[in-house]
């Protein structure tokens, strides 16, 4: 039987969290079959006596668990709740959600349901037919809410998923949250990380899901909303695309620097006497392994192949690779010119690498010769 903890973070929520606990433990955990359901409250030492709220409930109901800890920040609560849920509990999945009611304790049932349906990531989203933001919210509430939203998903070049920021979702343990660094996530003093941990969560899940969620307005206490999380996430959203875009940026240029050594040593091996084809075999080879070598120590570092025996299987890989862009460029050159022109062959060629052999390059570099490893 599959075991799910929902992790909720707590600061000074005394006049939440009990009937929060009531609700979940009485009420929504008995609802869901076939699966064990846990809380675990991680509270900061709320000086409102949360913590002494929890430990009572957690004698009474042994699926009820209390972490205390130091305030420093959602996100580091989150994280030790997450380690705590995983190392300790050994939960299978982990819901995060919040204590104040915003997040309605119905929805755990859809987004456990989403799972047993074999999803690794599920999404309470608010911006898909059936779910909503409040409607007693500012215009400008929800103006922030609905662009920031939207800057994420247009940055991140995740068109499917309509809700980027939204706090209520479940995560697989095994192949999703334990591959995720969550000591480093960005901004873990802030909701901003949310932002960082839904987007490696999103490219790690196999099966990513929305499920409708109403967001409700806070019940007790004032909104902390304000500016510094807004430009927080964005930096967070912009750090990532930047992130993401790099390993592009490092495959061009070590791509550039393989077709100057072709050129130069070409030359070099012509001037000493070298027969033309020896001269193009062996500087094509040379700027091969150059390729190859400088792709595995710095563009794909993270998945860098080593040992003997697997460098050489990649590298015969990547010489094959190397001949299908060979290849392409062969067929589609002589077919461009001839549709173009002689005359026009640099553009043919510009436009031959610049959008067939380069997408293949790039696209056979990262799924299959640096691909991730078996999980
Ligand atoms: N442990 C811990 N929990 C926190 C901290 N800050 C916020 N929380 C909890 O995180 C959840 C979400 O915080 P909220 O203050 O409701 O934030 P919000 O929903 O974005 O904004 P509001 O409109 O103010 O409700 C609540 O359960 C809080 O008690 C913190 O520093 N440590
Ligand atoms: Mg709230």
């Amino acid at each position: 039987m599959s075991k799910i903890v929902v992790i909720i973070p707590t600061y000074n929520e005394a006049s939440n969290i009990s009937r929060m606990i009531d609700v979940l433990v009485n009420e929504e955990f008995p609802r869901i079959k076939n699966v064990e359901m846990h809380l675990l409250v991680v509270d900061d030492n709320s000086p409102d006596g949360t913590g002494d709220i929890v430990k009572k409930a957690s004698l009474k109901h042994k699926n009820v668990h209390l972490l205390s800890g130091q305030k420093a920040g959602l996100g580091m609560a989150y994280v030790r709740g997450m380690k705590h849920a995983m190392h300790e509990l050994k939960a299978d999945a982990t819901i995060e959600m919040d204590a104040d009611f915003q997040h309605n304790p119905k929805y755990v049932a859809d987004l456990v349901h989403a799972y047993s349906e074999g999803a690794d990531y599920v999404i309470g989203s608010r911006y898909i037919p059936g779910g909503s933001i409040p409607k007693e919210w500012a215009w400008h509430r929800k103006a922030v809410s609905y662009w920031g939203n939207l800057f994420a998903r247009v940055m991140l070049f995740l068109p499917s998923l309509h809700d980027t920021t939204t706090g209520f979702r479940l995560t697989r343990v095994k192949g999703v949250l334990d591959k995720i660094d969550l000591d480093h996530l960005m901004e873990l003093h802030r909701f901003a990380f949310k932002v960082d941990l839904f987007y490696q969560s999103v490219k790690l899940a196999k099966k990513t899901v929305e499920v409708p969620i109403e967001f409700g307005t806070r019940k007790e206490e004032t909104s902390k909303f304000s500016l510094k999380e807004m430009v927080a996430t964005y930096k967070v959203v912009l750090l990532l695309r930047l992130r993401a875009s790099e390993k592009l940026l490092k495959f061009a240029v070590v791509g550039f620097t393989g077709f100057l050594i072709n050129l130069v040593l070409l030359r070099v091996f012509r001037s000493i006497g070298f027969v033309e084809v020896l001269a193009w075999f062996l500087s094509t080879e040379l700027a091969i392994v150059n390729n190859f070598t400088f792709n595995n120590i710095w563009t794909f570092r993270d998945k860098k192949i080593s040992g003997l025996g697997e460098i050489a299987k990649k590298f015969i890989e990547f010489n094959i690779t190397s001949a299908g862009a060979l290849l392409i460029q062969s067929v589609f050159g002589p077919l461009g010119v001839r549709l173009v022109g002689e005359k026009y062959d640099f553009l043919v060629l510009g436009f031959v690498v610049a959008f067939l052999v380069l997408p293949y390059n790039y696209f056979m570099y990262s799924r299959v010769i640096w691909r991730n490893k078996k999980k």
